[in-house]
């Protein structure tokens, strides 16, 4: 498929744009915008952490990774039915789509049954469903796009130079990989980055890059501001300024404009100015509800007051919710979902 966006960014290309004055990139990445979106709109997600802690990966700015002591009780695989609560809560504060994430290499085998029916209910309830796994290979890309997935999250989180300073426990190209299983199966992909790990405005630009000059860019492209948690190896890393992130977000929208550019982790922290500066750079995504997966976002009353000061409309709900009856027989033919997966777990941690 042809469109018009284009995929051959040149990193001086894009490098030249991060240096631009202020005032002429926001209107450049503006500009594009309103090519694409309605501008006074944001799309809203809500998030769910369906297992917590202990990751084999050692990712130097997650709180879950097991190579790190940051006090975080670890959890299980959690029930369906209990994730099946969260989203009924989040659809009724008025969320769209509902990312399910998991503190995973890649999902067991054995838990893949789980994560479908979470997928199924979580779509009969009417809301778009996401998820963020780790790495997956072929075949549980194409069973996650059979079960309906709408969205998988795999980030880049940076460049690939810099990717080995951050994570050692996988490659930049095994990141790549996911992405082209996800991309084949036909799922939608939501990826992006960090900002604030220490890396150079050349590490922004080249992951950037990457992402733009895939053969279709990805249809959501999240932006964090890290989150730095106490016991992660970037616990002291400087703070990111807030001009430099709304940098990123703007550049991430010129180089994609018709992707929805999320301004992801580290809102906590971001005065209401900062956030209008980034959806004036072109971010029209957000996480709504008071915790991201394990660390704090603005309550959503706060987002509620931030939106009606900017006279930001929230995305409506259009995906058809399945009646009460459909529900019930749903429930019916699905074992899994009220099962109390304790047993099992059990068993298996002390086989493992
Ligand atoms: N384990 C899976 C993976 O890494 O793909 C899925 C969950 S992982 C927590 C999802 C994303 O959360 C990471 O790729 C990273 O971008 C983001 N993330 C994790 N810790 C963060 C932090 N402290 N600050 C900002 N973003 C963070
Ligand atoms: C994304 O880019 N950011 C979200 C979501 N995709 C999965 C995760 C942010 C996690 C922040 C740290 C935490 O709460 O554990
Ligand atoms: Fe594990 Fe994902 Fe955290 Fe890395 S970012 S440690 S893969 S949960």
């Amino acid at each position: 498929m042809t469109d018009s966006l284009r995929h051959d960014w040149t990193i001086e290309e894009v490098e030249a744009l991060f240096r631009k004055p202020f005032n002429d990139l926001i209107f450049q990445a503006q500009v594009a915008h309103r090519e694409h979106f309605d501008p006074n709109r944001v799309q809203v997600s809500t998030l769910l952490s369906i297992k917590t802690g202990a990751c084999p990966e050692d990712c130097k700015y997650c709180p879950q990774s097991g190579h790190y002591n940051t006090g975080l009780d670890k959890e299980k695989l959690m029930e369906v039915r209990k994730v099946l609560e969260e989203a009924r809560r989040a659809k009724a504060s008025g969320a769209t789509r509902f990312c399910m994430g998991a503190a995973w290499k890649n999902p067991p085998a054995k838990d893949m049954p789980y994560i479908f029916e979470m997928v199924k209910g979580v779509k009969e309830l009417g809301l778009e469903t996401c998820m963020t796994l780790g790495m997956l290979n072929k075949d549980q890309a194409t069973q996650l796009a059979e079960a309906g997935l709408d969205y998988y999250n795999h980030n880049l989180d940076t460049s690939p130079e810099f990717y080995g300073s951050i994570i050692t426990t996988r490659t930049f190209s095994d990141r790549m990989d996911t992405l082209a299983h996800v991309r084949d199966s036909g799922m939608n992909i939501c990826s992006g980055g960090i900002v604030g790990l220490g890396e150079t405005e050349r590490d922004r630009a080249g992951m950037l890059i990457e992402l733009a000059n895939l053969p279709k860019h990805p249809e959501s492209v999240p932006i964090n501001m890290l989150v730095r948690v106490e016991g992660t190896p970037l616990e002291n890393v400087d703070a990111v300024d807030g001009i430099d992130f709304v940098r990123s977000i703007a550049v991430a929208k010129i180089l994609m404009p018709a992707s929805n550019v999320r301004l992801s982790a580290g809102r906590e922290n971001m005065s209401d100015e900062l956030q209008a500066l980034a959806f004036l750079a072109g971010a029209n995504s957000i996480f709504l509800g008071d915790k991201l997966l394990t660390t704090p976002n603005p309550k959503e009353s706060r987002d509620r007051q931030l939106f009606d000061k900017l006279g930001i409309n929230m995305d409506e709900n259009t995906v058809d919710e399945a009646s009460e009856e459909e529900m019930e027989e749903f429930a019916k033919n699905c074992p899994l979902r009220e099962r109390d997966n304790d047993q099992y777990y059990d068993a298996m941690n002390k086989a493992s």
